[in-house]
This record gives structure tokens, sequence and C-alpha cells, in this order.
């Protein structure tokens, strides 16, 4: 990274710095890799919250941002090791921390001990991530009992410890201009990777080779997949996680893929439920216009002056209105709505944040009330259908039909823009793109 790239994290660093007022101090980290089995390690991916601030994607290090001082970054790291560069890669090391990463200072991981005690005296306001790894509150803890233990020589603990995520999860919440430039750029290569799906799909392909043509977009493109990939086949699609993947893909039944890149540390969620023969039969159909119908309406609802949950009530309502006039439901719509009965087909929320995190942080009430929604918030807009395999409440020609149609929207200033917007959605333009 050169200094010029450093510009989004010390913009933040700076903004967090306004939010943690004066006499504070900051301290975030990443962790360490992790063992997959032996000695093969899962491929790393730097803490959301940590890289936000600091660009920083090695493992092991600690970030500590402190207000009032001539050096308010300090960054930990991994010393520069010839060896180890040799078999892992390279390293920044304290140098480049400075040089590369903007850090004002720079001292080893193994280092941070001894320099932290100096860093938090006299500080009254310490804000960190507390209850989420146990070895690192009881190391805080020790810190702090250092310093007590030092007040006679002048040594001042912090009065009061404050969850960072509070600051940095409302910060990350409302997306700045690089950030929305990396999410569209994201969605762009994600919507590409359904297209592909769409485009070669066939009867008897096995789920997993479907997903190959997904993954293979992606990487082509720089990126990694931001969750594992869901592709089910016929009844598979109306299991919510479904990451199996291994079952044949039948020509009748619908092929529900929901998958998306990640680029640069910022994720795209889509959906797309297709063919697989690239024809929808009538009741597949009728089930699809119907979610297709509730997400349009929904998207619609995703704008500045709605609250939170205005596009799933949104969606709710269409779908229940539509599920009796298919004849899957029965009653008054209203009541239908009241008692939750569409829950047997639509059993999860309409959508949720979506950034660094596939489920993004961010809180989704206010002083107990849905938020509005605000530019710089991308939601995703994800109303499904789920006929269970074995619902004999309703015709059997209903029964395995799964469906779910996802979309990530950004929420501008007068309304929204559809970030996925490059993969078709409907019955039309799929059945076109599948040649048929
Ligand atoms: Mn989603």
């Amino acid at each position: 990274m050169t200094l010029a790239r450093q510009q989004p994290f010390a913009s933040r660093r700076a903004r967090l710095l306004q939010h943690m007022g004066d006499d504070a101090i900051a301290i975030i980290g990443t962790r360490a890799e992790m063992y997959r089995n032996r000695d093969a390690d899962y491929r790393f991916r730097a803490d959301s919250s940590f890289y936000y601030l600091t660009g920083f994607a090695e493992p092991e290090a600690m970030a500590v941002i402190q207000s009032g001082s001539e050096q308010p970054y300090t960054l930990f790291c991994r010393e520069r090791n010839r060896e180890m560069e040799i078999w892992n890669g390279l390293r920044a090391g304290t140098e480049g921390a400075v040089s590369q990463y903007a850090a004002d200072q720079a001292f080893t991981i193994e280092q941070l001990d001894e320099q932290i005690i100096a860093l938090l005296s006299g500080k009254k306001r310490l804000y960190v991530r507390l209850g989420q790894d146990e070895a690192f509150d009881l190391r805080i803890i020790g810190w702090l009992k250092k310093i007590a233990a030092n007040q006679r020589q002048g040594g001042q603990a912090p009065i009061e410890i404050i969850q960072l995520d509070s600051l940095l999860d409302e910060m990350r919440l409302f997306k700045d201009v690089h950030e929305i430039d990396l999410m569209r750029r994201a969605a762009h290569i994600s919507a590409q990777a359904h297209v592909r799906a769409m485009q070669t799909v066939k009867p008897n392909m096995m789920e997993y080779a479907l997903e190959a043509e997904v993954l293979y977009v992606m990487q082509k493109n720089g990126c990694q997949t931001a969750y594992n990939s869901i592709v089910g086949g016929g009844a598979n699609g109306c299991i919510l996680h479904y990451v199996e993947n291994n079952q044949t893909l039948k020509d009748g039944d619908l092929v529900l893929i929901d998958a998306g890149a990640e680029l640069d540390h910022y994720a795209a969620d889509i959906t797309r439920t297709f063919p697989v023969n690239g024809t929808f039969s009538p009741e597949q159909k009728a089930l699809y216009k119907l979610v297709l119908k509730a997400q349009l309406a929904a998207i619609e609802a995703t704008i500045p002056g709605n609250h939170y949950r205005v596009p799933h009530e949104t969606a709710v309502k269409i779908l229940t209105t539509g599920l009796v006039e298919l004849g899957l439901l029965q009653g008054d719509v209203e009541e239908l709505i009241a008692n939750e009965a569409y829950r047997q087909f639509y059993m999860h929320g309409t959508g949720h944040w979506l950034g660094m995190d596939v489920h993004d942080v961010g809180s989704y009430k206010l002083n107990n009330e849905w938020r509005p929604y605000q530019a710089g918030m991308v939601v995703t807009v994800e109303p499904g259908l789920y006929i269970a395999p074995d619902d004999e409440t309703v015709e059997a020609r209903w029964r395995g039909i799964g469906i779910r149609i996802e979309d990530d929207v950004l929420v501008t200033g007068s309304g929204n823009e559809v970030l996925t917007k490059d993969v078709p959605k409907t019955v039309e333009e799929i059945e076109k793109l599948m040649g048929k």
C-alpha cells in the first residue's frame, strides 16, 4: 500500500478521534492465523473494523489510537523476518507500518505489553472491544491492574471503559465514497457470476459444478466469496442455509443460488432462482412472479423517510395477498398477516445491513424504534417463498419449490441505487438469457 491509498483509513481514524473526545484511547486488534488442520491454515482475512481503520491486512496486529497526542496512531505488528518471509510471504514490519500505512509510530507485536502501559496511563476513557475474546479481555484487565499497582509512582488508569464497537459500528453503517466504490464493484462482479451460472446450468449437472462457475468469475476478478455459497436445486432451495451443494440438478426443477463476492474486504450478497432447463413451469412462474413483485415493492420502499422494517412489511403484505390468490393460504389477508400465517412459507426477514461483513454491523433500532433509512446505508432486499416438499396443506404441484430474489440496495439522498442490477430477474429476461 502506498501512503496515498491510506487517505480513506486516515480520515476514518480522524473521525473516530472526534467521536472519542479528549483524553481517550482506543485499542483494536486483528487475530492470528488459524489452523484448519495439522499445519494447514485457513486463508487469513483481517478483522473488519481493524481493517476499516488501518487498511492493514496482515495477521497479529494491534492499532492504538489516542486523542491529545502528537502521535495519535500507533501500530503494533509482526517484525520483518527474512526466513519467515521466504516461507510465508512479505511483511510490512514496523518500518512499513510507518512508511506505507501512515502509523505515527510502530512497535513489534511482542512489545505490546510493555508499550501499552505508557500509552494507557493518564487516559480517562478506554475504548476496546470487550466480550468477544476472553484472552484479550483478561489481557486488558492485566494492563489496568499493572497501572493501578503503579499508582504511587503516578500511574493513572482509565476511569471509563467503553465498547469501541458502539462507535465503529455506527461509523461503518454509513458508507463513505471509497466504500461505495468497492461495493459497486463487488456487486458488479457478483452479478456477472450469477449471469454465468444462468448461462451454464444444464439438467443433471451437480450443484457443486454450478457453484464452480460462480466462484470462477469471482476469483478471476480478484475476489473471494463473501460467505459460503448456497446452490440448491429443487427442494434444497427450501433449506435456508443449504451449503452441501452435492446433489444433481434435475430437469424441471428450479435452482436457488445465494452467492456474493468479497472485494478488498467488502461484500456483495445476491440470490437468484431460475429453472435448471431454462423454462419456468406454470407453478414456478406463479410463485416467482409473486416473490419478484414483493421484492420490487420492497426495494421501492427502501428510501429515506421509511424506517428499517417498511420493506419487510411491504413484502409480507404482497406475499400474503398473493398466497391467498393462488390458494396456498385461506382466509382474510389482514388476519393472516396479524397471526403470521405467512411464516409457513416465508420465515425470514427481508434484509440486513451489508458492508465489510455480509451481515454487517449497525443497530437496527434507535431508542427502541426501527431506525429510518439514511443516505449511505446499504441493505439487502431478499423476500422469498419456500413450499416444503412434505407440506400437505397445499396441493402437490406447489411442493418443493423454493424461491428467493436478493439485491443489494444503497440508500441515497433522494431514493436508492440497486448495486446488483446487472443480473436479470424477470421471468422473461431470465428465460431469454438462458436461451429459451
Ligand atoms: Mn442476504
